[in-house]
């Protein structure tokens, strides 16, 4: 962890700016009928849920170019993931792969406890073999044509709630490379028919305060047809399970022209929208940093889900899930939780009431500024005051590099070999 003298010297340089800056902002508030210390609770009180995946730097099928001192173990990455919350005070809960992060769920239990983290939903792994495994996923998991394949893999999932009960986790994240490469290579019915029977016997295992989500993705890594290919699909198997099963939206898991917000109103409809992989995307599945690309698009994922935040038992996931190839994982991820952060709040001072009124009278031109007025309303003010009154940095990233931490585990760790491609 850093030093908390040191974040409060930080502070203590950039807090009458911040007193000043934040002071603008709310007298512009003000003249749109918004109390800025409404929006900087909310904010402060927000939190998305950091991969445990993401700490390690990425790759693509090409190569893996590692950083210094990545992260070895899961308590390496507990220990990078603490620095993100005490940072930025946005990320108290940390998302497990299994089997990556299997460990003793005491020891994890107690890690996580002295970083000030906990557990958010458990992500199950059928997309890859495991050593001394019995049988292989080549051929797809929880669809496979075998019987045998299809068990271990529901066996899989369902260690995975046990362990996960034992975190506290309340949820499980399924996603599954199954699917095909060439036409006529899987019987499309009969595919979705084993997935939807193998999803089942996982449903089954399901405390009864627990959600399954299952994520949709339109390709890859089978490069014809995939089994949860789009947010139709999805919403099929939700229905099919039961009430604990809802859609996981990945924002890069869609053709790129795609209207993701829209999809996120009717799953918000159909009472089927179980959370969120945030992320940002130019091509395909890029796992580009949140907001990096597109951070129009972000808020209007936000501005649907502020429209709906009062509806009864809404409560969806939210979880970053990104690729760091080129930078330092702990930067990537803090700026990416407080660009989330920002969607928020850009979000939050939209005004409802006006936009109600233009979109009743068909005010297309005018609806549409009303969205624009708050996402051109640097919100930046509101993020920092929400950091400081927590104890946590006004400004996450510098204060990160002067803390020296990534070299100071950089001579702790050992170094990561080089490895061929991999997305992790
Ligand atoms: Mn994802």
């Amino acid at each position: 962890m850093i030093e908390k003298m040191m974040i409060a010297e930080q502070n203590a340089a950039s807090e009458a700016t911040l007193q000043r800056d934040y002071g603008a902002l709310g007298e512009v508030l003000d003249r749109r009928g918004i109390a800025i210390d409404d929006i900087c609770q909310k904010v402060a009180a927000y939190g998305v849920a950091v991969p445990s995946w993401g700490v390690g730097t990425g790759g693509t099928r090409f190569a893996r170019f590692p950083g210094a001192g990545e992260p070895a173990t899961i308590f390496d990455k507990l220990d990078d993931c603490g620095v993100i919350h005490q940072l930025t005070g946005a990320t108290p809960r940390v998302s497990l792969h299994i089997p990556w992060d299997d460990a003793d769920p005491a020891d994890l239990i107690e890690a996580a406890k002295a970083l000030g983290l906990g557990f958010d939903a458990m992500n199950s792994n059928t997309f890859q073999d495991q050593a001394g495994q019995a049988h292989s996923y080549k051929y797809g998991s929880l669809s496979h044509t075998s019987a045998a394949v299809r068990d271990q893999a529901v066996a899989h999932n369902l260690r995975c709630i046990e362990l996960g009960e034992k975190l506290g986790a309340k949820a499980l994240t399924i996603w599954v490379g199954d699917g095909s490469n060439f036409p006529g290579q899987a019987h499309f019915t009969k595919q979705f028919e084993r997935y939807l029977d193998s999803a089942r016997q996982i449903y089954a295992g399901l405390p009864d305060d627990w959600r399954l989500f299952t994520e949709h993705k339109i390709f890859e890594p089978a490069f014809y047809s995939t089994v949860v290919q789009d947010w139709g699909t999805n919403y099929m198997i939700a229905q099919e399970l039961g009430p604990k099963a809802a859609c996981l939206v990945d924002l890069g898991h869609h053709a790129p022209t795609v209207n993701i917000e829209m999809i996120v109103s009717r799953l918000i409809h159909a009472g089927k929208l179980g959370g969120f992989h945030f992320n940002d995307s130019k091509y395909g599945d890029d796992d580009l940093d949140t907001g990096s690309i597109d951070p129009y698009r972000l808020f209007l994922v936000f501005n649907e889900l502020v429209d709906a935040e009062n509806t009864e038992g809404f409560d969806p996931a939210h979880m970053l899930d990104q690729s760091h190839n080129v930078t330092d994982p702990i930067e990537s991820l803090m700026n990416s939780a407080m660009e989330v952060q920002r969607a928020y709040a850009q979000a939050l001072i939209v005004d409802r009431a006006a936009l109600g009124g233009f979109q009743e009278d068909n005010d297309a031109l005018m609806a549409s500024e009303t969205l624009k007025t708050a996402f051109r309303t640097d919100v930046t003010p509101i993020l920092q005051m929400a950091r400081l009154r927590k104890g946590c940095a006004i400004n996450p990233l510098s204060s990160y590099r002067l803390s020296g931490y990534r070299d100071r585990v950089a001579a702790s760790r050992p170094a990561s070999s080089a490895g061929g491609g991999g997305i992790v």
